[in-house]
């Protein structure tokens, strides 16, 4: 499998990967279940998604997972799932432990379970739409959302201290100079505690520190000259572990700053341009618990393509894949769970406190990607609304309180009215000239006028990108004419667009275009009343990666852009 760090060399982990005992208990509320009476019938998939099998195709509803394993020693145990969808609630011996909100993010139910042997472990999951229970997920969002154990799952024997987080920021780039938070719990306040890092393999450092808290963080800097930077087009990445007491954490970083200046975003201060996609983490035979080849694939398409960034829409994706971009040198925005949400979601204390409970399980789980460089939230939200202000200030300003060195965006289709574009360091515009309105040749004018509106108003001192622009093709649906659906106009579009962009204006530092593969939408009828087969048919690939038309015009356009830009060096 691909290795995922964070990694652990001491603390006991087992991969609780496999197949699990389950049983589909329909219409039926959690609170309802005895966990001891499940009738367990069938089995499935850990990762997968149980609505992607044929047996339970479609279905939504509750349902309960099982296993049992052995316990590895010590009292104190952490089970990790690193996205379950959409909601869950895990039991360990009957005992209810954890409750979480929301698929793709990893959570944490910690357990004591003093003697040794085997434990039971009960999840119940339900992919139904609750607004009440689980506000993350609505059913008019444009993607199939998936239910069950989408992403891996694992179980941690900790120790009387554990390290509950490594935080590697760089903080001098000349001197290579990098801040460490290292987070760490414990049954009692542990005092006098070994404490040592290494570096790539070497120990770099080595204390005994007091710990006067059952819980708390120890900063410190660490300076390692000549380390080779991270950068698009020279990725190199290191390896930090942290050993504190008998337990570690291995984190894999790059040393790389990010920031705006002027129209420009500058990594390891050179600007880059982007030119990548969008990319939902789809799949219709399995959802989205995306196996290691299929992410491989993906990567590798990506690369061909000629991208060097990747939005990541809608919601987290998956670690793997963060470490899949992080060795490309693929840039990545990494978005927080929203689609289209109105004054009435914006302005609900439940919706913006699961929202905030949701962006700070982002940040924690992405937090050391050195190839993540913006955080986004709120895809397409009423920006426009001055009722809805607040919740943007909250979420962005929550964002930047817990990682002031990435950029804060989100994704605007509102370019004419936004009430918000003050508050981020990117402006990021979704439209779709040629699709939705207008023809093929009113796509430049279009754009321009986004470009002078967005300056005339107070943010022409910032980079400017388009994050969705986009046509629908039918895999396979070749014509004489340009007709909408068919892959030429698609690929007389895209052609248009990034001509546009990427050649005749130097307003724009990139684009990520919606989108890499076509994704099945939600079951909402209105939904799928526009979009055939069900599917939002945007991709360059389809569902299965089979290439579009369009696939040879984005790939020569990104080519030659990034082929310009080495010579302009
Ligand atoms: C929006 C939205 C996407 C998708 C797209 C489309 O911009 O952000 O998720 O729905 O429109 O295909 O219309």
């Amino acid at each position: 499998m691909l290795r995922r760090f964070r990694e652990h060399d001491v603390r006991r982990v087992q991969d609780l990967r496999g197949t699990w005992d389950f049983a589909f208990l329909g219409d039926c509320e959690p609170d309802d279940v005895e966990v001891s009476a499940v009738g367990f019938d069938d089995r499935m998939a850990v990762p997968g998604c149980f609505d992607a099998t044929p047996c339970y195709a479609g279905k939504r509803g509750l349902a309960a997972y099982r296993t049992r394993v052995p316990l590895a020693g010590g009292a104190q145990h952490r089970l990790i799932f690193d996205g379950v969808h959409h909601w869950g609630r895990i039991f360990v011996n009957g005992k209810a432990v954890r409750e979480h909100v929301g698929g793709f993010t990893r959570f944490a139910a910690d357990f004591r379970e003093p003697s040794e042997g085997e434990v039971e472990i009960v999840a119940l999951v339900d992919n139904r739409f609750n607004y009440d229970r689980c506000p993350l997920h609505l059913d008019y969002f444009d993607w199939y959302q998936y239910g069950g154990i989408a992403r891996g799952a694992e179980l941690h024997a900790l120790g009387a201290v554990w390290v509950e987080g490594l935080r590697v920021v760089t903080e001098d780039l000349a001197r290579r100079r990098l801040a460490l938070t290292i987070s760490y719990g414990a049954d009692k306040a542990p005092g006098e505690t070994e404490l040592q890092v290494t570096f790539d393999g070497e120990v770099v450092h080595r204390e005994r520190v007091e710990l006067r808290d059952a819980s708390g963080e120890i900063a410190r800097t660490l300076e390692v000259p000549g380390a080779p930077l991270w950068s698009p087009e020279e990725p190199n990445l290191h390896l930090v572990h942290v050993r504190l007491g008998d337990d570690d954490m291995r984190e894999r970083i790059g040393i790389r700053q990010v920031r705006a200046e002027g129209q420009r975003v500058l990594v390891n201060d050179r600007p880059v341009r982007f030119l990548g996609f969008c990319r939902h983490e789809a799949h219709p035979e399995i959802g989205h618990g995306i196996p290691d080849q299929l992410l491989v694939s993906d990567a590798q398409l990506l690369k061909d393509l000629g991208c060097n960034f990747v939005r990541g829409a809608h919601y987290p994706q998956d670690v793997r894949w963060l470490d899949l971009c992080d060795e490309a040198g693929m840039l990545v925005w990494s978005e927080a769970i929203g689609w289209q949400h109105k004054a009435e979601h914006l302005t609900d204390p439940h919706f913006v406190g699961a929202q905030v409970a949701h962006i700070g399980e982002m940040v924690a789980q992405t937090i050391n990607h050195a190839s993540v460089i913006i955080w986004g939230v709120q895809n397409e939200s009423d920006s426009h609304d001055p009722k809805c202000r607040p919740a943007y200030e909250r979420l962005l300003g929550r964002l930047r309180e817990l990682d002031p060195t990435r950029l804060v965006t989100y994704a605007s289709h509102r370019p004419f009215d936004d009430v918000c574009l003050d508050l981020v360091d990117l402006v990021s515009i979704n439209c779709y000239p040629g699709w939705y309105h207008g023809s093929i040749d009113e796509i430049p004018g279009h754009l321009d006028r986004i470009a002078a509106h967005v300056d005339a108003h107070g943010q022409g001192e910032k980079p400017l990108m388009i994050s969705e622009i986009g046509a629908g093709a039918i895999w396979g649906q070749r014509e004489w004419e340009q007709r909408m659906w068919s892959e030429e106009y698609q690929a007389a579009l895209l052609e248009r667009v990034l001509r546009h962009l990427l050649t005749d204006s130097d307003r724009w530092c990139g684009v990520s275009l919606w989108q890499f593969c076509d994704v099945r939408t939600s079951e909402e009828r209105m939904r799928t009343l526009g979009r055939p087969r069900g599917f939002n048919n945007k991709g360059v690939v389809d569902e299965y990666r089979r290439p579009k038309m369009a696939y040879d015009v984005v790939r020569r356009h990104y080519r030659e852009a990034s082929s310009r830009r080495v010579e302009q060096g």
